[in-house]
């Protein structure tokens, strides 16, 4: 068995993620400007600009940025005072139903999309309910939901629609930034996302009423005369983490292009392995974000992961097992999909920094077991 020592490039652990980061002159050449000011939060001018920068590379007309992107799910709920079930999917991270019960509604799952991996449209209306105020897709990995077939049934039962599009950044729908879709779309800037501020998130509404109304709960409900005019909170962006955000934008194309290549390396390099399968982008563009690899069993998965651990290599079991089974915090339901799916796939290796020596050690590896 080939392991580390006598692979000349490996020379260091390789993780599933690490952030992509900006020169560290580049980001403290911005802090000097929050020292000079001595503004370090409070929907300062860096967050400001931060914003004004994103809309502008996303195309985006409005957006909120947050303190994490699970603040930024629940300040979505609150702000439109969803009350009751909210169907949603159970191939996800906690954080989707954290935010959900943290916000006083009651998750109800919908099983997923073998191929897409996202919430499966078509079983949504069985699972609809007179307490059902809304709906939750998560575009799981970067990869598009089923948007035409949701908003219709949306519709249809006179439900909104909250996109968890944690992983989305750069993910589009009919050539759009997939961040515009729904009532309201909510997504993640932590360390592990394509585009990071080290933890952080954002809130995205098309409807300027709720965009105002985002912004006010943000910071305690006040308005701009700081009157308090709604039940807010504090779900800030600081100036430093904004200083970050402002310093790894700038390679953001440059990030998204370098994935999007290693990513089809990746697929051209292990399409001949008949026993393994990706997730299958039908509904816009994905953004790279992950790479997932679907075995035929979890023996398979557990073999595979056990001989790139012995070469330092440590992809992750996203999403295991399916959230549905937490059974110390949510009512046992079976959702045999997710369950099947959560337990054969693994994220291999995917960031900027990893090297193409570093990718084809990885499926050398895999190719051999
Ligand atoms: N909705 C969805 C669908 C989400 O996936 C998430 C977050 C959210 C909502 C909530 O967004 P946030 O509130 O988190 O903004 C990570 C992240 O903590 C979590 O943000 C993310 N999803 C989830 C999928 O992954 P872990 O426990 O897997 O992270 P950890 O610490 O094991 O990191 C993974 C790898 O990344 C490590 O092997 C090394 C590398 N890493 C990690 C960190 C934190 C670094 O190189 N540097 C770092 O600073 O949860």
């Amino acid at each position: 068995m080939k392991t580390l020592e006598n692979h000349p490039v490996i020379n260091k652990p390789v993780y599933v993620t690490m952030p992509s980061l900006a020169p560290l002159e580049e980001y403290t050449e911005i802090l000097k400007g929050v020292w000079e000011r001595g503004i370090l939060t409070h929907n300062g001018p860096l967050v400001q600009q931060f914003e004004k920068e994103l809309c502008s590379t996303l195309n985006l007309k409005n957006i909120v940025a947050v303190s994490n992107g699970t603040i930024a799910i629940q300040m979505a709920i609150k702000t439109l005072g969803l009350k009751g079930e909210i169907i949603t999917s159970p191939f996800t991270w906690i954080a989707t139903i954290s935010a959900i019960m943290w916000e006083g509604c009651t998750p109800v799952f919908v099983d997923i999309d073998p191929g897409t991996l996202n919430i499966d449209p078509q079983k949504v209306e069985e699972k609809i309910t007179n307490k059902t105020c809304a709906i939750m897709p998560i575009h799981v990995f970067g990869n598009p939901c089923d948007i035409n077939e949701i908003n219709k049934i949306a519709e249809q039962n006179n439900l909104k629609v909250i996109y968890d599009a944690a992983h989305a950044v750069g993910s589009t729908f009919d050539g759009k930034s997939i961040l515009e879709q729904g009532d309201i779309s909510a997504t993640s800037f932590h360390a592990t996302k394509l585009l990071n501020t080290a933890e952080g998130g954002a809130v995205i509404s098309n409807n300027l009423d709720l965009h105002d109304s985002l912004k006010r709960i943000r910071f305690f409900g006040h308005d701009n005369n700081k009157d308090i005019v709604e039940e807010g909170f504090n779900g800030k962006m600081t100036e430093v983490h904004a200083a970050l955000g402002l310093a790894n934008l700038k390679y953001y194309s440059e990030v998204l292009e370098d994935r999007k290549n290693k990513y089809n390396y990746y697929i051209d390099n292990l399409s001949e392995i008949e026993t393994i399968r990706f997730q299958e982008i039908k509904h816009g563009k994905t953004n790279y974000s992950y790479f997932p690899v679907i075995f035929e069993s979890e023996e398979k998965l557990l073999e595979t992961m056990s001989v790139l651990n012995q070469n330092k290599i440590f992809p992750r079991r996203y999403f295991y097992p399916s959230v549905n089974t937490y059974n110390k915090i949510l009512p046992s339901v079976k959702l045999p999909v997710s369950e099947d799916i959560s337990k054969r796939i693994l994220c291999l290796p995917l960031y900027h920094k990893l090297l193409y020596e570093e990718i084809d050690m990885i499926i050398e590896l895999v190719k051999k077991i």
